[in-house]
């Protein structure tokens, strides 16, 4: 049975009850061992340890252990030794250094003794108590490193083994047909302009020369939040030139920007969704004419379809904040059910354009004499399904993880103009 574990000896028959217990003599004979020990050394086999608490005869005569009765020092550092697990180890640590541990209990018999043995076998005990703190601990080390060496060569990892398919995100073609639609106008010096999805009747409407009773201000055309308390109702905005007309509110000309963003209207069939997506722009300066909104068109189809001279085609038409108004068309073939951009006898509308109307330019406090502006805007849903062959409007919006991956594009290819937009 190791040391540790041994129930206490009894003593001696005329004191039965008596336990090993160390007394002021016994201290003092250990003090004397101590002190020959530290000049000669312990005897061959011995640790200074063992002196501390060592025998004693009482009044009969009879010799008994006022210590354990073997070296205590040697049978725990030999136990740690032989210790062949973690859990053997705690219960060593426990049974040695724990509160009711045999160390413990020879350090609490310290209180009874004179001050001059007590110190002495105050050291000598706290000796004891670390070199079997630090023979645990390096006990420890050892079979945690014995454990780790036998999972080691236990497990095997196969580097041979093939990597999982880890899936690429992809970018939605909103994503890519926004980025190179602003690289073609950063080119051209436009600069991107946001502003709030939530609008108010004069930035959407008042300000842009809608006159009052036109359709789009109509419930069935835009969506309107509940009235407020003054009567007024927000909306959510039907295009994105609520944020030309806070821009040129806001800055003295020359401006010019691009307005790309999110527009709501009250629509749900195969070719309109309730929410889509608007690049509107905006020039204005002195003496800015159609002949500059023309260049800059053509400039931009060219780039955006890659393709060289498109044929351009100005149709008159009708806007609220434009005048002249026109819708451009480019040319096209579709022969074989085959959409080609630039060549053939079709036309293709893709964009709305015209010269700010000077009642837009007074409502933003420029003077139609001094300052001319042009303006333009187009649906990226559109113009991305022309570009990319993508069939069907609704497609954009069902978050269709097939369908990404098939229409996506690759996250990292940044379009530009000069580096190609798309790939
Ligand atoms: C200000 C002045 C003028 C923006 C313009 C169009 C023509 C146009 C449509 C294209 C398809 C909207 O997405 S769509 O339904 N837009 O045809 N937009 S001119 O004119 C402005 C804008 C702001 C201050």
């Amino acid at each position: 049975m190791p040391p540790w574990s041994a129930k206490p000896k009894r003593r001696s028959r005329t004191r039965p009850d008596a336990r090993a217990r160390p007394t002021q003599r016994s201290g003092i004979r250990a003090l004397t061992a101590y002190r020959q020990v530290k000049m000669r050394g312990p005897p061959a086999g011995r640790d200074p340890a063992f002196f501390l608490f060592s025998s004693s005869r009482d009044h009969s005569g009879t010799r008994h252990m006022d210590t354990p009765d073997t070296d205590l020092r040697a049978s725990l550092l030999a136990a740690i030794a032989a210790a062949d697990s973690l859990e053997a180890l705690e219960a060593l640590r426990v049974s040695a250094l724990g509160k009711k541990g045999q160390v413990t209990s020879l350090m609490k018999t310290l209180g009874g003794m004179d001050p001059e043995t007590r110190k002495t076998a105050g050291q000598a005990l706290n000796a004891l108590k670390d070199e079997i703190a630090a023979a645990l601990d390096a006990r420890k080390a050892t079979l945690a490193d014995a454990a780790l060496s036998e999972r080691l060569a236990r497990e095997r990892v196969d580097v041979t083994l093939a990597p999982r398919d880890e899936p690429d995100g992809a970018l939605h073609p909103i994503s890519q047909t926004w980025e190179e639609v602003v690289a073609i106008f950063a080119q051209m010096g436009f600069a991107v302009a946001e502003g709030p999805e939530i609008e108010d009747d004069f930035h959407n409407f008042t300000a842009l020369n809608f006159p009052p009773g036109h359709p789009a201000r109509d419930m069935h055309d835009t969506f309107f939040l509940p009235r407020r308390a003054d009567g007024t109702r927000h909306l959510l905005r039907t295009h994105t030139s609520p944020v030309q007309i806070r821009t040129m509110l806001g800055q003295k000309p020359p401006i010019r920007i691009l307005a790309p963003g999110r527009t709501y209207r009250c629509d749900s069939d195969m070719t309109h969704t309730p929410m889509f997506h608007q690049f509107e722009g905006l020039v204005i300066d002195k003496a800015t004419h159609f002949g500059h909104l023309k260049g800059c068109l053509s400039e931009f189809v060219e780039a955006y379809f890659e393709v060289e001279a498109v044929p351009m085609r100005f149709r008159p038409s009708f806007f609220p904040f434009t005048e002249p108004s026109a819708e451009v068309d480019i040319g096209c073939s579709r022969k074989g059910g085959e959409l080609r951009i630039g060549a053939g006898d079709d036309w293709l509308e893709i964009l709305g354009c015209g010269m700010v109307h000077p009642n837009v330019l007074r409502a933003c406090g420029l003077d139609p004499e001094e300052y001319q502006g042009f303006a333009f805007g187009m649906g990226l849903e559109r113009i991305a399904m022309l570009k990319y062959g993508i069939p069907d409007l609704r497609t954009f919006f069902e978050s269709d993880l097939r369908w990404l991956r098939h229409y996506g594009f690759a996250s990292l290819d940044v379009p530009t103009v000069q580096g190609g937009l798309s790939r």
